[in-house]
């Protein structure tokens, strides 16, 4: 792939099998494997292979190509179709893949919010992405690995595309008012400690539209900026982001992270309702406690922690909410 993408003239099928030191039927099995992931290849039998078009998939050999990040630098698995990409990181984690194991769809027949909720997954617009991760932490700090995603995803965001999304916590990426992405954090731990995490993103990018129930709460990078943009860059941005504040995370731990959380989020100061099942809180959301904890300050003065649940703007009744 690389010696086609670099060339400005067709190459033969013979000089690509001297590079690539392979037979001329593996380059030609090899050219067909491209062509159906969806590469344009020109092939004649006097003059050779050309690329034409490189597909708008999110396919490993476009993400690793220029890719800086290091650590999360793959294995990286992509499919056409999952039912979720969580669940397939899941079970490699189970069977032990490496850190930094990367599972990417097209689109997820049964995409994953938290609480058993749905996650919206079209074909070719958004970014379906998990990440394994094997850090050496207790599991309360998994919060923590969550809004460190947050901020990877915000800044990735920033840097392709020039919009600045906020977080909702502590795990919404909203965009004027809409919710644009969410991250899922699941793990398996043994007594104290994490056997495993995986991290998943789910990130709107190219949706034209949104199905009747989301069109008022969902949004898309595309649907804010007026154009489409690249889920390569995008997925390599958040690859990148990523890994440097994952390392930051580990090695010097949360609090730098957790100023640059503050300074995304739409959440604090705000007047909010807090729904944990049946159980509701409403007050003001005045900080976010060291461990990633959203820190609420109820009517009586006194200030509660909250781990887990949904935020709303505003008291429950307020019709304006
Ligand atoms: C989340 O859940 O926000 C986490 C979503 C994580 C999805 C990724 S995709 C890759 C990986 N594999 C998976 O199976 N999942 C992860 P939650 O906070 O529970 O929000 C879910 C709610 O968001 C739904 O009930 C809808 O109201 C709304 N929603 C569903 N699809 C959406 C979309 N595409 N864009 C915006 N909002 C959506």
């Amino acid at each position: 792939m690389q010696v086609l993408r670099g060339a400005a003239e067709p190459i033969s099928g013979e000089k690509l099998a001297v590079h690539l030191a392979l037979s001329r039927a593996a380059v030609w099995k090899r050219i067909n494997r491209l062509k159906a992931q969806g590469y344009a290849i020109e092939g004649s039998p006097r003059r050779g292979y050309r690329l034409l078009t490189i597909p708008d998939k999110l396919l490993p050999e476009e993400v690793l190509q220029g890719l800086k990040a290091r650590r999360l630098m793959g294995p990286m698995h992509h499919y056409e179709t999952l039912d979720s990409t969580n669940d397939l990181a899941k079970e490699l984690g189970s069977r032990g893949a490496p850190e930094g194991t990367v599972v990417v769809a097209e689109t997820q027949t049964r995409g994953r919010g938290r609480l058993g909720r749905e996650w919206e997954s079209p074909p070719g617009v958004g970014l379906y992405v998990s990440v394994v991760l094997r850090p050496m932490l207790p599991p309360m700090e998994l919060p923590q690995i969550t809004l460190t995603t947050a901020v990877a995803v915000v800044r990735a965001v920033r840097r392709v595309t020039g919009l600045a999304p906020g977080i909702k916590w502590p795990n919404d990426l909203i965009l004027s008012g809409k919710k644009l992405g969410g991250i899922l954090t699941e793990m398996e731990s043994e007594s104290d400690r994490i056997r495993y995490l995986v991290v998943g993103l789910g990130l709107n990018v190219n949706n034209p539209e949104f199905p009747p129930g989301l069109k008022d709460l969902a949004t898309s990078l595309a649907l804010e900026a007026g154009r489409p943009f690249s889920r390569v860059n995008l997925l390599q941005a958040w690859l990148e982001e990523f890994e440097g504040l994952y390392e930051r995370f580990l090695h010097q731990g949360f609090p730098e992270i957790l100023e640059a959380w503050k300074r995304h989020t739409v959440t604090l100061g705000k007047k909010v309702t807090v729904r944990q099942g049946p159980r509701e809180i409403q007050g003001q959301a005045e900080d976010v406690a060291p461990d990633g904890a959203l820190l609420i300050r109820v009517a009586n003065g006194e200030v509660l922690r909250v781990t887990s649940g949904e935020i709303t703007p505003g008291p429950a009744e307020d019709p304006g909410a």
